[in-house]
């Protein structure tokens, strides 16, 4: 489901009914400040979502598929191309960034010189997101253009919907809104939503995360009213998938809890090493379990994954890919068997080789900390959850399910329970859920969910529940009552602790003249 990234002629074709004269309070309110601030009006506007992943948590990166979804809560980028062109000999070029909430994130302007963009991960800084993007943007555009090709100045002013550092991911609808905005503004039509995706991929772990490819394929391809099955393997493609028309309409709700984990900070002892700790699995079992072959190199952040081991051990097999997943949890058990997890000296001496080699392969592109890798509760983690979303599309593509006559509620019950099994599995053997996020599923649970998780990368963040129409006001009630009245948090926080989103359409364009 490839295509270029649609350009829009109103907001009706982004947005839903419900929320369209708040959306256009919040446009008008951007393209006026944009006069305001740089003396003329922007040429366009690109938007991109963020996403809340239904089911395939953590495994991305390990290049197994995941369903996410788009929402409302975006990042919208206004941007003006015409003055300050490039210097006298076009090496040099002027970049000027503002954000709507100019408290918060401060306006800069900075030069891009030869086409190069400095970015300094180590700096918490709102504009390194844009500058990601923009890195990838430009160093497609020189490969498709050549060295003659000189980049626009650009004024830009950007507003974000999406709560930062809360799961829904508001730097992948950044990143992806950048580069998109910086492919325009550079004069390109039809922007290729799959080379945007790739662009906006590995833009963003110039900022600091070995991140796989969910968000940014879910805030780029999303459709209204469906869901996104994105695969990683042989190589990216994603496509919609349909909920079945149950009455009461399953809804999802997704929930904030207002703990805030930040990457850059925790990343070494959260996200990244447990990126280390799921390509150290796939070497570890590549090596006892298919002797003498190399791991195949692949698209994952390491280079090297689980679902490349897969189809190294599974070569030429005839076996379902139900029965394959259910022999490497088996595989698991048996060979990564220390539950205490493995010294980077065990690592090493299973895979053959020195301890350096294996930090030089794993440890060097980002920091991570840690003394023990607990390789066998991950990778059970990943094959286990591999085995739920097929199981999830399996229940979801049944199409006896898709009227609304027939037992809904135990076909609820069983989507809902995989997402709960998901949670289990996040809290238990993966450790990136935390209490607060435990919490808020029970919680949910009680008043009506079939299912609760936490969405993301966890530790915190946003939790998603699956809940029927009919119970959505008492599941936002308990969430009220029993949690957030217990915190002492701003109108804002609470304005924005509980989006109701239906699927939403993922990047687009909206050209003002
Ligand atoms: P968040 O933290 O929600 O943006 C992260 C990763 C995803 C995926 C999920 C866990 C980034 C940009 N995104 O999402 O690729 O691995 O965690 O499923 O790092
Ligand atoms: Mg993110």
């Amino acid at each position: 489901m490839s295509g270029p990234v649609p350009e829009v002629t109103a907001l009706q074709e982004v947005y839903t009914q419900q929320s369209l004269l708040e959306q256009g309070v919040r446009w008008n309110k951007l393209l006026e400040k944009f006069q305001s601030l740089y003396g003329r009006s922007a040429d366009f506007v690109a938007r991109s979502p963020g996403r809340v992943n239904i089911i395939g948590e953590h495994i991305d990166y390990s290049l197994y598929s995941c369903l996410p979804m788009g929402i409302t809560p975006d990042v919208i980028i206004a941007v003006s191309t015409e003055l300050d062109g490039p210097s006298g000999d076009g090496s040099t070029y002027k970049l000027k960034l503002a954000n709507l909430d100019d408290q918060r994130f401060p306006t800069r302007e900075f030069d891009v010189k030869h086409g190069e963009v400095e970015i300094d991960a180590t700096q918490h800084e709102w504009t390194n997101y844009f500058k990601a993007g923009l890195r990838g943007a430009l160093q497609l555009l020189k490969k498709k253009h050549g060295a003659d090709f000189k980049p626009k100045s650009m004024q830009v002013l950007m507003d974000g919907t999406v709560p930062a550092g809360g799961g829904l991911s508001s730097s992948a609808a950044f990143v992806s809104a950048s580069a998109l905005a910086v492919m325009i503004a550079n004069g390109e039509k039809d922007v290729d939503k799959k080379d945007l995706t790739e662009v906006a991929i590995v833009s963003e772990r110039a900022v600091g995360v070995n991140s796989g490819g969910m968000d940014q394929s879910a805030s780029i391809f999303s459709e209204k009213d469906s869901a996104l099955l994105v695969n990683f393997w042989p190589s990216l493609s994603a496509r919609p998938v349909f909920f079945p028309k149950t009455s009461p309409e399953l809804i999802f709700v997704i929930a904030q809890s207002f703990v805030t984990s930040n990457k850059q900070v925790t990343g070494p002892i959260h996200y990244n090493l447990r990126v280390v700790e799921c390509s150290m699995a796939a070497a570890f079992l590549n090596a006892k379990l298919v002797p003498g072959t190399e791991l195949p190199k692949d698209a994952g952040p390491l280079g090297v994954s689980l679902r490349g081991f897969h189809s190294n051990y599974f070569k030429d097999s005839k076996k379902s890919s139900a029965e394959q997943i259910a022999e490497l949890i088996q595989l698991t058990k048996s060979t990564l068997s220390k539950e205490e997890g493995y010294t980077l000296e065990e690592v090493a001496s299973a895979v053959g080789t020195t301890v350096d080699d294996i930090k030089s392969r794993f440890m060097s592109s980002f920091p991570v900390r840690g003394e023990r890798f607990k390789l066998r509760q991950r990778a059970l983690h990943v094959f286990t959850e591999a085995a739920r979303v097929t199981d999830f599309m399996t229940l979801l593509e049944d199409k006896s399910h898709h009227t609304t006559s027939g037992d809904t509620a135990a076909y609820n019950q069983k989507l809902g329970d995989l997402m709960n099994e998901t949670q289990d599995s996040c809290r238990e053997l993966y450790e990136c859920s935390c209490p607060e996020i435990d919490e808020i599923c029970k919680i949910a649970r009680e008043a009506g969910s079939y299912g609760s998780r936490l969405t993301g990368a966890g530790w915190g963040g946003c939790s998603v529940h699956l809940v029927p129409a009919d119970k959505v006001e008492s599941v936002k009630k308990a969430f009220h009552d029993k949690y957030y009245s217990k915190r002492n948090l701003s109108e804002r926080d609470l304005e924005a602790a509980i989006v109701v989103s239906r699927p939403m359409n993922g990047s687009a364009v909206l050209q003002l003249n």
